[in-house]
């Protein structure tokens, strides 16, 4: 990952330069959103938009201002509405959180005050906090991914967003595996300033030979396995996923609708003829494992995927420039020849979040540890709308196997 940092004190003006760039594009992510739309319940598994825009300040203060200063909270009543661990999603629009032109104001003056901590700060190695600007690359990213969770509710809307439009009707190549050779490789990162708890220590693991697809699965396979019965036949499906199935009466990936020329997706407030070749989007991992037992495959680990990413830290479709997946192509590319590995959607792996072997928490147990177990699954290489400064091969998202309103798909996998 590039910070942006030399490798001693980083540099003030960058990381001001850093939050401020943040705090720009999260701002301009709502300014087409009225406050109505800001203040709605939306969907229970999302936020209203305005508790991110307050949680993001919320958070921000904690770190960089009341733990690096050592001062006292601004509003004590802050660290019970915006501590995510208070309240579920679903119940944070009937707190008196704050109000748009409030959230934006408290905003504001949290970045001036951390602004000026940080011109005042000396920065000291030994503090693990200060070591590379940690907490700095902690903060930034934290409002980064604020802003694809932000994504994902305005995508729930049906929010009427300025987007480009999606209409390549190209059909995709065909499926090619690549062959991962067997042996050992470095999984994880004890480098990478900026990394997260969860991605450390590095440690090297050997793996049998496998295979994994050069290209996620796209819209056009996904179609295919659908009208083959995809959604019916009970043997490509795991008990839970079944049941998950039948519950939510899932017959195609969310935004799909069946329309008289055939799939259409909707896409913030367009409707689109699916592309046949973007990989596609909003899918659960049951829905993940389903096609790859449809294919005759599996989902690779996420050891395998980190393995088979190894050397893709560029040139992939992020940060929300092309707002949506592109046609699969050769982009991000790893070294064994894998493409879009970075960007475009996350890719559902088939481990449980766990701690690698000697993980500490850093700094708080709650961006990780207390997420470890078997009820969440691991996603892999980031999404079109996940920022560049956040992407990176090592990187572990995570959620519930049930969820499909974050941007993801699936890359298939299969023994040697
Ligand atoms: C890594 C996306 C699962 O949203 O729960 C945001 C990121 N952590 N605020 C989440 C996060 C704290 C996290 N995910
Ligand atoms: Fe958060």
């Amino acid at each position: 990952m590039t910070t942006g940092i030399g490798e001693a004190a980083p540099a003030k003006q960058e990381l001001v330069a850093a939050l401020s760039r943040a705090r720009e594009t999260t701002l301009r992510l709502v300014e087409p959103v009225d406050d109505e739309q800001l203040v709605a319940q939306v969907s229970p598994v999302m936020s209203p938009l305005v508790w991110d825009l307050a949680h993001i300040g919320w958070f921000e203060e904690l770190w960089l201002i009341r733990r690096l200063a050592d001062s006292e909270p601004s509003i004590e009543r802050f660290d019970d509405l915006y501590d995510a661990f208070q309240h579920p999603r679903g119940e944070r629009s009937r707190l008196p959180i704050l109000t748009p032109p409030e959230a934006r104001a408290y905003l504001e003056s949290v970045h001036r005050d951390a602004v000026r901590v940080l011109e005042n700060m000396r920065f000291d190695d030994s503090d693990p906090l200060l070591r590379d600007g940690y907490v700095y690359g902690l903060v930034l990213q934290h409002e980064l991914q604020h802003q694809e969770t932000m994504l994902q509710t305005l995508q729930l809307s049906g929010s009427a967003y300025a987007t480009p439009a999606h209409d390549d009707l190209k059909a995709p190549p065909k499926p090619e595996d690549v062959l991962v050779p067997a042996g050992p490789f470095t999984f994880g990162t004890s480098e990478q300033p900026w990394a997260y708890d969860n991605e450390q220590p590095a440690h090297v693991v050997d793996l049998p030979a496998f295979r994994i697809e050069r290209l996620p699965v796209t819209n056009e396979r996904f179609a295919e396995f659908l009208e083959d019965g995809g959604y019916r036949k009970r043997s490509y499906w795991s008990d839970d996923g079944w049941e998950w199935l039948r519950e939510e009466r899932v017959f195609a990936p969310l935004y799909w609708q069946q329309a008289s020329g055939g799939w259409v997706r909707r896409r913030f407030a367009r409707s689109e003829p699916l592309p046949p070749a973007e990989p596609v989007q909003h899918i659960s991992f049951y829905e993940a494992e389903a096609v790859a037992a449809w294919a005759g495959k599996r989902l690779p680990t996420e050891t395998e995927w980190e393995k088979a990413a190894q050397g893709a830290d560029s040139g992939g479709n992020l940060g929300r420039e092309s707002f949506g997946p592109l046609p699969v192509a050769r982009r991000a590319a790893s070294r064994v020849g894998c493409d879009c590995m970075l960007g475009d959607v996350w890719e559902w792996t088939s481990s449980a979040f766990t701690g690698y072997p000697g993980f500490t928490a850093f700094p708080y147990a709650e961006y990780s540890e207390v997420f470890f177990g078997d009820e969440y699954r691991v996603l892999r290489g980031g999404s079109w709308a996940t920022d560049p400064l956040v992407a990176r091969v090592t990187f572990r998202n995570w959620d519930y196997p049930r969820r499909r309103q974050l941007f993801s798909g699936v890359r298939l996998a299969a023994d040697a």
